[in-house]
């Protein structure tokens, strides 16, 4: 019989970055027990990465804003494929959860009259994210913290779920080690929540950080639900690219919103080369109005360094490939070319995007008030994740609910930048509450020893082989391989050859993870944390290159060499992954619902 510490809770919740944190704070006003598991340390979450701000429709920069043209902003920057209940929701709900914020304590940014200041990002028709410098993410971590632990919340950290617990087809609960003892958790709980973020440790160049290896997306699909729009994955346009051991740091999509240019070896602002059609007539043709636009001219047209973030990636990736890249291997991003337009300049710069002029400074040795940074793609954030109900956050396994980055549905094909923090806030909220709903009319399940039993030998196997036997692997090893695989083949542009290379690969490093061995014991041992990652980073780098196999067209974040145009078929559809019956993965396409009159009536208002 396993040894593990049992523990019981209403409501676990699964990853304690925004969305976590939230859910949690939800479900524990509704009079549930809430348990929050945190892969490492409380606070330390990809929330904090979302620098720029929270996009939230408040309308205290441009009255012309409200719910209406933020939904269709979103719908339109996810090229029609989002879940339009989702987008109308986000869109309603996002100003009230950012008041909330504020009453919770959070610092903003302030205009003028005192209420929150709002700036441009991607995308967005009018200023529109609520910020605090360039550490929204961070602000909004520390306010969600500081009020979810005086709410009675048990935290329990440096704790990773290894399986979740089913009970026929309902979740019961989840199985976890404690990372610093090597020590098993069995978790009861009558809902559960995952809210485990991205996947970003797929790849080499990447915003994330060690945690972020699809946790969630990968228990939901082994416990019988349905993953969608897991081709899109974005490639946030700005991350650093020097010095080599920091490649990959995200530079917000703030400089641009403050003004930063974005320019090639022979100084052309290339973006105004390439305007989409669906952007057009929003998008300034020219220097003079694209700075009249950052300066609050509402007359003025947005910069073209402001379309979404796919087709700015997209171009900066074009530049590098013709040879009009920056020494190390990115464009420039210059913020610093203000001067010549503001008197206090560098004053401003350093007061509305502190941490950047910190990053600069003290990694890459660059003062970004006098000189241009050099920046590229970084894996940023994946669109795609678990189906959830728009409304519930429900998933299609009873008890189980996602919420955050390892959901799907708000983005379609591509994000708009702040609409992260918005997302979690919004649907961390509803995901709470429906859990302690569900916990409220829902007894525990039963969890069977038998099941125990099995997820602890999974766990265990490595250390049963010997490091020294012929064939063994080494677990960092092989996620190395599948980040160069996942980078190289199945990256911003993709082809079929390319992806079935990287469907062989992955099947390749699977035999090889079942060959994994770790020596040492289970106290802090990060080669078997590794070793149990990899179950997970394997799994949905492969949903991930089926679906982009499937999807034959190019649209947001999923760009098709051999098929480059938009194909109207796929543009109704959304690509669904699911574990067949016998262990494999399944792919099919299902049709997406219509949008209702009223709502379709706002998006054509806004074309
Ligand atoms: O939503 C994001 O990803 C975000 C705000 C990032 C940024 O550039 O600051």
């Amino acid at each position: 019989m396993t040894e593990h510490q049992p523990i019981e809770h209403d409501v676990l919740v699964i990853g304690a970055g925004g969305a976590g944190l939230r859910a949690a704070i939800e479900a524990r006003s509704h009079g549930a027990s809430v348990g929050l598991v945190c892969k490492s340390l409380l606070g330390k979450a990809h929330t904090v990465m979302a620098e720029g701000g929270i996009a939230a429709a408040l309308s205290n920069v441009d009255d012309r804003d409200d719910w209406k043209v933020h939904f269709a902003d979103t719908m339109r920057g996810g090229q029609y494929l989002n879940n339009y209940r989702m987008a109308e929701l986000h869109a309603k709900e996002a100003p009230s959860r950012v008041r909330e914020l504020e009453a919770w304590g959070a610092l903003f940014d302030r205009a003028a009259d005192g209420s929150i200041l709002q700036r441009n990002f991607g995308g967005h028709a009018y200023p529109r994210l609520a910020h605090v410098g360039d550490r929204t993410g961070l602000e909004m971590i520390r306010t969600l913290q500081d009020y979810a632990v005086h709410q009675g919340i048990d935290d329990h950290m440096e704790c990773a779920v290894i399986e979740l617990l089913t009970d026929g087809e309902r979740v019961v609960g989840a199985f976890a080690f404690d990372r610093d003892r090597g020590t098993f958790k069995v978790f009861r709980a009558k809902a559960v929540v995952l809210a485990t973020g991205g996947v970003g440790k797929a790849y080499r160049i990447t915003s994330n950080s060690w945690e972020y290896t699809g946790d969630g997306h990968a228990l939901a699909y082994r416990a019988g639900a349905a993953l969608i729009d897991m081709e899109f994955v974005q490639f946030h346009p700005t991350g650093m690219v020097w010095p080599p051991s920091v490649a990959g740091i995200l530079v917000t999509e703030g400089v641009r919103g403050e003004g930063g240019v974005l320019r090639n070896s022979i100084g052309e602002r290339f973006m105004f080369g390439d305007i989409p059609p669906l952007y057009r007539n929003q998008t300034a043709d020219n220097e003079e109005e694209g700075w009249r636009y950052t300066q609050g001219d509402k007359d003025a047209r947005r910069p073209p360094e402001l379309l979404t973030r796919d087709h700015v990636a997209r171009c900066i990736v074009r530049e590098i490939k013709e040879g009009r890249g920056s020494p190390h291997g990115g464009v420039f991003l210059d913020i610093a070319w203000i001067k010549e337009r503001l008197p206090n300049a560098a004053e401003h710069i350093r007061r509305k995007l502190p941490s950047m002029y910190h990053q600069f400074k003290e990694l890459a040795d660059i003062d970004i008030t006098e000189e241009p940074m050099e920046v590229g793609p970084t894996t940023h954030y994946v669109m795609g994740g678990v189906r959830v109900d728009a409304d519930s956050q429900m998933t299609d396994v009873p008890g189980l609910f996602a919420a955050g980055e390892c959901a799907a549905g708000l983005h379609g094909a591509n994000r708009l930048g702040g609409n992260s923090l918005s997302d979690l806030l919004v649907f961390g909220k509803r995901a709470g509450e429906y859990a302690a709903r569900f916990a409220r009319e829902n007894a525990a399940g039963r969890i069977a020893r038998e099941q125990l039993d099995e997820v602890s030998r999974i766990a265990l196997e490595p250390f049963e082989r010997s490091v020294d036997a012929g064939g063994a692997e080494n677990a960092f090893g092989i996620q190395q391989d599948l980040q160069e695989l996942m980078q190289d083949q199945v990256g911003i542009v993709r082809n079929e050859r390319d992806l079935r290379d990287a469907l062989e690969g992955i099947d390749r490093l699977r035999d090889r993870a079942g060959r994994v061995a770790v020596s040492g014991n289970r106290e802090y041992n990060p080669g078997w944390h590794t070793a149990l990652d990899l179950r997970n980073l394997l799994a949905f780098s492969e949903a991930i290159a089926r679906a982009a196999l499937e999807r034959r067209e190019s649209r947001g974040a999923h760009t098709r060499l051999d098929y480059p145009d938009k194909d109207e078929t796929f543009g109704k559809r959304t690509i669904v992954i699911r574990k067949d019956p016998d262990g494999g993965l399944a792919v099919s396409r299902e049709p997406i619902a219509a949008i209702p009159d009223e709502l379709q009536r706002i998006i054509d208002a806004r074309k």
